[in-house]
């Protein structure tokens, strides 16, 4: 590990251990991918609960086999093991609901479907990988979240990118946000499987997106442009074109949405 890494705290065990049963946590001095780790597990027969974590995570995986960066103890990598029994059109709801439980950890808002952003110039914070896994018991999701908690300004892996501390001003206690974190999924999932219009509205009241004039790049090399005006049913975003035609897309449909103003 960097001289850097070795400076910071780690995680406190011991308070995370004081999640079960509801959660299970798994700390791994350093590993690949949690979302690779946890789709093992998964694989391997772990129940909903899991939570696998790391001091390092040094091969993180984005959308469409981009990546995910971050310097040992500076952030957070962790995979969150579900076992919805949702019906099938409702799992696309997923990663919109990791979105709200990370915006409300963090105060930040979502950038659709799930980039979280803080900061006046709304710069991202957290970025979201959900993936479905075929397991001998059934379909599984992986949440996958990183959070840049402590990162420095020379740390950061994109212009675009800000952490918790440079936003705050002052050091964050990594391990209180994964406790708040954890107990603000169990209230979103719970919210999914109960009240899905209620997270709906949640979801809405957080979004940076909806409202704005945006860009939507399709991987044919179009483009879908106009005013994001809404989320359906499914989690798609709707996008009213000029001529007032709106068109629903889904995350996997696009290969980035910019904003257009
Ligand atoms: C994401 O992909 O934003 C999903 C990232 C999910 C990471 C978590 S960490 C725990 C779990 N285990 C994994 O292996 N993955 C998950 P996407 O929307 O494709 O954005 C990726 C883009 O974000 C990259 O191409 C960079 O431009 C940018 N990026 C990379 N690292 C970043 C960081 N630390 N902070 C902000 N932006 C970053």
């Amino acid at each position: 590990m960097s001289a850097d890494g070795m400076r910071r705290p780690s995680l406190q065990a011991e308070r995370l251990a004081a999640l079960a049963p509801t959660w299970q946590v798994e700390i791994l001095a350093e590993t690949t991918s949690t979302n690779a780790v946890c789709a093992q597990r998964a694989r391997d027969g772990a129940p909903e609960g899991l939570v696998v974590t790391t001091e390092h995570q040094y091969a993180g995986r984005g959308r469409l086999d981009r990546v995910w960066e971050m310097p040992p103890r500076a952030a957070l990598a962790t995979s969150v093991l579900l076992r919805p029994t949702l019906p099938p059109e409702r799992w696309t709801w997923l990663p919109l609901m990791a979105g709200v439980a990370v915006a409300r950890t963090i105060e930040g808002r979502l950038k659709w479907p799930n980039d979280v952003l803080l900061g006046p110039e709304l710069k991202k914070v957290c970025g979201i990988l959900v993936e479905r896994i075929e397991t001998p018991a059934g379909p599984a999701a992986v949440l996958g979240i990183g959070i840049n908690t402590s990162l420095t300004p020379d740390e950061l892996p994109i212009p675009h990118a800000t952490s918790l501390q440079i936003e705050r001003g002052e050091e964050v206690d990594r391990t209180g946000v994964l406790v708040t974190l954890l107990a603000e999924i169990a209230d979103a999932y719970a919210l999914l499987v109960h009240d899905p219009e209620e997270l709906s509205a949640d979801y809405l009241a957080l979004s940076a997106t909806v409202g704005m004039r945006v860009r939507a790049e399709l991987p044919s090399g179009g483009a879908l442009a106009g005013t994001a005006s809404g989320i359906d049913p499914y989690g798609r975003l709707l996008i009213t074109q000029a001529d007032g035609l709106t068109q629903a897309v889904g995350a996997g449909d696009i290969v980035h949405l910019r904003p257009l103003d």
